[in-house]
């Protein structure tokens, strides 16, 4: 979608820092991180929100579900992380590109987001 910032992210017309690319997903750092490893996966194709996705998605959001843990240990989060999906309005979603967010660090983090 050509509005879509994480799409100009997926494209590279906006840069990131990333963590991770494949043909199907990105990872990168979040712009604004709400602890010391915060970092979104995504799917490359442009899917609004997660209740958007539908069963021809399962495979990329399989993907970015099982990879989640290989790229929160090579961020250095070796004792668990939190992953947060924020949907729609209600859901206080910001930007309407699918995204797993992942948060870590030495601590325990209590609620966020
Ligand atoms: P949300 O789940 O839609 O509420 O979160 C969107 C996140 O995307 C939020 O943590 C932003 O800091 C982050 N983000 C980003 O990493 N890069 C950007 O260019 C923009 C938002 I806009």
């Amino acid at each position: 979608m050509s509005d879509c910032i994480f799409c100009k992210i997926v494209a590279g017309e906006i840069p990131s820092r990333k963590v991770y690319e494949d043909e199907d997903i990105l990872a990168f750092h979040d712009i604004k991180p709400a602890a010391p490893v915060h970092f979104l996966i995504i799917p490359k194709k442009h899917i609004p929100t997660l209740a958007d996705a539908t069963e021809e998605d399962i495979p990329v959001m399989g993907k970015i579900m099982t990879i989640a843990g290989q790229l929160a240990r090579q961020e250095g989060c070796h004792d668990g992380f939190r992953t947060i999906v924020n949907t729609g309005r209600v859901g206080c979603q910001e930007v309407y590109h699918v995204h797993v967010h992942i948060l870590g660090g030495d601590k325990p983090l209590g609620v966020m987001l």
